[in-house]
């Protein structure tokens, strides 16, 4: 963990290098295209031409190898290799050998790597609409709603000209399960967070949340967060449970509280221009793998979960705490005045997503209650 953290910094700043060295000669299309298309003779003028050289497509992950990101990504990986028969080739980099969330976004924007995993929690700085992912009790308790929200097309079309506006095109909106808190102590109060250090991803709506609770949010980067925890510079953080055990928190953490308050969402992005100028042949091999992964996904999340909750039950004697609804209720009455916090921030637009989403996880509720 500790080497993870020392390596970032340094291969955070050579990597970077590496992938846009080129990008200095100050012809930017040519080198985007020689960094995108390094082995291939197409180009994005030929975007209704078939392909038929090889290419090597960038996916930049936010977190580390065993992770959810990296199991979405080694699955996208044997889909699109396979329905080229190789000739589009896909090199995954895990979170520790290119940057930081934010970076990873830039680095997708400059077309220094092709694919990435944007997290609202960090995205919604950029396009403060995403914001609305970060908000608490917003979607429902039962993850089979939450798919066909999430993965419809609607959801998708309320985001995609705002992504495009900061030159990136959104694939797809991928829940990783439920945000669970760490912490010093039991968090089964909106008091239990009076003056409570809590570490949160970087955008300012995400603090927003916490501060309704009463707590003192302190937004810092993914790697920092261990020893953040272990120097005591924060009380707590929150994260899903897969991550809380891959990145050791449970070990310098006392308790565990489930509040089934909010899914952690990540979003795949790619390049708006390289992904306008793709070959048909191409885009559609991408499309169909991104289709494809919705299931794979949310099973694999959930197994995730479960495994790692296990694996943290049997290696530490961290306290579990789950809350009741009626603790729960005390927490969603708290965290509403933050939704016009969020329409403040995110305008007119941000309100017709929130009531957008509100209103069609309501609509699929009512649904599968009645067994439709
Ligand atoms: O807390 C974070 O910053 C990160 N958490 C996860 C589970 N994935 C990526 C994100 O950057």
């Amino acid at each position: 963990m500790r080497t993870l953290i020392r390596w970032l910094g340094s291969l955070t700043i050579l990597m970077s290098f590496i992938l846009v060295g080129c990008s200095d000669s100050g012809d930017d299309s040519a080198n985007k295209e020689a960094n995108t298309q390094q082995e291939s003779s197409s180009s994005s003028s030929d975007s209704a031409a078939k392909s038929s050289d090889t290419v090597t497509w960038r996916f930049a992950l936010e977190e580390i190898e065993g992770s959810v990101q990296d199991a979405y990504a080694k699955e996208f990986k044997k889909e699109v290799e396979k329905a080229s028969d190789g000739s589009i080739k896909i090199d995954i980099y895990p979170y520790g050998s290119l940057g930081t969330s934010s970076q990873l976004t830039e680095l997708v924007q400059q077309g220094a790597v092709e694919l990435a995993f944007a997290s609202p929690g960090h995205l919604a700085s950029v396009i403060p609409e995403v914001g609305v992912f970060t908000l608490h009790f917003v979607l429902s308790d039962d993850n089979d709603v939450n798919k066909e929200v999430l993965s419809s097309d609607k959801v998708h079309d309320l985001f995609a000209d705002r992504y495009n506006s900061q030159g990136l095109e959104l694939l797809s909106i991928v829940p990783e399960g439920w945000m669970t808190w760490t912490g010093t102590k039991a968090l089964k109060t909106p008091a239990d967070f009076e003056d409570f250090k809590m570490r949160t991803m970087t955008s300012p709506i995400l603090t927003e949340s916490y501060k309704a609770y009463g707590a003192n949010p302190t937004p810092m980067p993914y790697s920092e967060v261990y020893s953040g925890l272990q120097l005591k510079q924060i009380d707590g953080q929150v994260n899903p449970i897969f991550a809380i055990e891959e990145m050791s928190f449970y070990e310098v953490q006392d308790v565990m509280t489930i509040a089934h308050h909010a899914q952690f969402i990540s979003t795949v992005i790619a390049g708006k221009d390289w992904y306008d100028g793709l070959p048909d042949d191409q885009r559609k091999i991408l499309d169909d793998a991104r289709d494809n992964l919705v299931d794979y996904i949310y099973k694999k999340q959930e197994e995730f979960n479960q495994k790692r909750l296990d694996k943290i039950k049997e290696s530490s004697d961290i306290k579990i705490v789950t809350l009741t609804d009626e603790e729960r209720e005390a927490f969603r009455k708290a965290s509403m005045p933050v939704r016009d916090i969020y329409i403040k921030e995110a305008g007119d637009r941000g309100k017709k997503i929130l009531d957008t989403i509100t209103s069609m996880v309501k609509e699929k509720e009512g649904q599968m209650e009645q067994g439709e």
